[in-house]
């Protein structure tokens, strides 16, 4: 028998493998060894943890981030981070505290290391394959079972191979690696697929180049983006004082993977997403010289020393065209204080750049919304429609180096011809100082350390086993890559109520139909139907969390974002998908649907009927899930499923 050798996705698997096959498409279940929450999602995972009655986590590590909701104009968010750090403290759990930096940043430099599992609640968790992590975003229901010691559940994925060659030229940066990734494969280009980079042109990138191009893997809605780790990789862990945390990884010279790009690094140009989609990606020479009114930098996908150090060079010695307002967020304590040090900042601030704390800031719309119409370039990874909050505002998503020369010249710029020698390596030692890092309760301690919850915090909904069938009305109809974003939108006005999801609930939909809420609770719920790729995006499961507040039964879709769908599973809500996708045309807004014997399917079958009692007609729509979700489905919901069985 011949044995043919294995990619680094499926060595990574395989070494974590404690359930299922790894045959494509099936429910495959994952040891995890390490663990990491931001605040905005936190707060869920550790009441939904405090319920599951767990003395203390089982995983390897696990770190309490927080970098979301750092603008405090109420006592919620503050009352928040206490609840978060006194359960970590209890819990075994380390707490970054805020300003130490955003999550992914952090956990790269400080915590993640090559060859282990991360889950995290938030969806760019797979920064943490830029050094050979398995690393997944994933609901807080998810972290917080696998905190607990239990097994992480996915369907085993497709490996894609992207085989980079040649080097970048000056200029050009990671962020249009994975732009060009993203122009190539789309959104919905990596839904059930693990993106894995090889050949010769991986060795010109450094780790925060690599994590850069994982971190954004997650707008092509892939499981995750994985780097061998290697002697760059060694480098870097050793500048971070953890060189006996690196191993070498990579896959076998024969590996087979289920698809195969090739991008020569050395053909690549400066590249922007235009609004309101990472991946309407077009060249900065081809969109042309449009006039601009804000940048960010910063953002768990472009706020390395790296990339400030470029920008700083940039800036170094000129103004920010007053038609541009430019703020600049380091991602981690360790980044800005290194950058305080050997003068880059003063180059940022002498420019006119307004220095933000090391946090997530403008990404989630905490502060720097552009004004009304505006055109505001951002190093993040997002610009989905309202993200910024402003609802028409126009967000151009690119790498540092193209918006820090648009902030000078106030027009959208190729920075190619730039007249600037630069070189910048990273330096032999990063400066550690973990002081930032409250370290748990030891045992003894732990026992009589006390948990404060805010009046803020509200109970976790929960929904009501499965009946014999559904009647309802298709109470919303929405088009195709519908985000979290569009079903649980953000900001600083709504994020503080993460914790409270009877307020959520009025801003469910908001940026669709905003009197989506009010029509939920007058129908006593309904069924929504979506496009393709529905749910893609975040990680967040308040948008199952609160439609199930608002009495949602079912989402019937062309297709779903995988962890939007654990979300729904997890909360109890139906994620169905139309055996034949045409059947989306014929439902109306209104229309009353009615799921037929939906409790036996559930149980026992693959395929369910659909009657629109409106129109006359049924369709066939796909229920085929695992034991486990059909548990979960039926019983309405994991919390519902493990109340029943402890
Ligand atoms: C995001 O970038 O959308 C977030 C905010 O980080 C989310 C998590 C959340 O909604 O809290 C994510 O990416 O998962
Ligand atoms: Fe934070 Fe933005 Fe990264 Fe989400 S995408 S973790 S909001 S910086």
């Amino acid at each position: 028998m011949v044995l043919l050798g294995m990619t680094l996705a499926h060595k990574l698997i395989k070494s974590h493998l404690v359930a299922g096959e790894m045959k494509a498409g099936t429910e495959i279940g994952l040891k995890i060894d390490q663990t990491l929450t931001q605040d905005a999602t936190g707060t869920m995972a550790y009441l939904q943890f405090e319920a599951m009655g767990i003395e203390r986590v089982k995983t390897e590590l696990s770190v309490a981030y927080i970098d979301h909701n750092t603008l405090q104009n109420g006592f919620e968010n503050a009352d928040d981070h206490r609840f978060i750090q006194n359960v970590a403290y209890k819990r075994g759990i380390r707490f970054s505290r805020p300003g130490n930096g955003i999550c992914h940043q952090v956990h790269l430099e400080r915590f993640g290391k090559p060859g282990k599992t991360l889950i995290g609640s938030d969806s760019h968790t797979p920064t943490g394959g830029g050094i050979g992590m398995l690393a997944m975003g994933a609901g807080g229901l998810d972290v917080a079972v696998a905190m607990g010691g239990g097994t992480y559940y996915i369907p085993m994925p497709k490996i894609v191979k992207i085989n980079l060659t040649g080097k970048l030229n000056a200029w050009v940066a990671a962020k249009d690696v994975i732009l060009e990734v993203l122009r190539i494969m789309t959104v919905k280009g990596g839904l059930g697929k693990i993106i894995e980079y090889t050949g010769e042109g991986v060795k010109t990138l450094s780790v925060p180049e690599r994590a850069t191009i994982t971190n954004m893997g997650a707008e092509l809605g892939a499981t995750t983006s994985v780097f061998p780790s290697d002697k760059i990789t060694r480098e870097f862990l050793k500048a971070q004082g953890r060189e006996a945390d690196w191993i070498a990884l990579a896959a076998d010279e024969d590996a087979v993977y289920d698809e195969e790009i090739m991008i020569d690094l050395s053909s690549l140009h400066p590249l922007a997403a235009m609004p309101h989609m990472p991946d309407k990606v077009k060249s900065v020479t081809e969109i042309g010289e449009i006039a601009i009114d804000q940048v960010c930098i910063g953002s768990c996908t472009n706020s390395s020393l790296l990339d400030m150090m470029k920008v700083a060079k940039i800036l170094g010695g000129k103004t920010v065209n007053p038609r541009v307002s430019l703020s600049i967020a380091p991602g981690s304590k360790q980044v800005l204080n290194m950058l305080a040090k050997n003068g880059a900042l003063a180059d940022m601030i002498n420019a006119g750049a307004r220095i933000l704390e090391s946090a997530c800031g403008p990404c989630i719309g905490m502060g720097q919304s552009p004004n009304s119409g505006g055109v505001s370039l951002r190093t993040f990874n997002r610009n989905f429609e309202g993200r910024s909050g402003t609802a028409d505002g126009q967000v151009y998503l690119v790498s540092p180096e193209v918006a820090a020369i648009s902030a000078l010249t106030g027009v959208l710029k190729d920075p190619e011809k730039l007249d600037i020698e630069f070189r910048f390596d990273l330096p032999e030692t990063f400066d550690v100082n973990d002081n930032m890092v409250i370290l748990p309760a030891p045992p003894e301690e732990a026992a009589k350390a006390e948990v404060l919850y805010g009046p803020n915090i509200k109970e976790v909904p929960t929904g009501k086993p499965l009946g014999d069938s559904i009647k309802q009305t298709a109470i919303l109809k929405v088009g195709d890559d519908i985000t979290t974003d569009h079903i649980m939108p953000a900001g600083a006005k709504i994020l503080p109520y993460r914790s409270n999801v009877p307020h959520l609930s009025q801003f469910c939909f908001a940026v669709c139909d905003p009197s989506f809420p009010e029509r939920a609770k007058q129908n006593g719920g309904g069924i929504i139907i979506g496009g393709a790729n529905y749910g893609q995006g975040s990680s967040r499961e308040h948008a199952a969390l609160v439609p199930l507040y608002l009495g949602i039964k079912a989402v019937v879709t062309k297709s779903f974002a995988r962890m939007h769908k654990a979300n729904l599973i997890n909360s109890g809500i139906l994620p169905l998908t139309f055996e034949n996708a045409a059947d989306y045309n014929d439902i109306d807004e209104g229309d009353v649907l009615e799921i037929l014997d939906v409790k036996n399917a559930i149980q026992t079958k693959d395929m369910v009927v659909m009657k629109n009692i409106t129109k006359n007609k049924e369709y066939i729509l796909n229920c085929a899930f695992s034991e486990r979700q059909r548990s979960f489905l039926l019983a309405g919901g994991l919390l519902n499923f493990t109340a029943n069985n402890s």
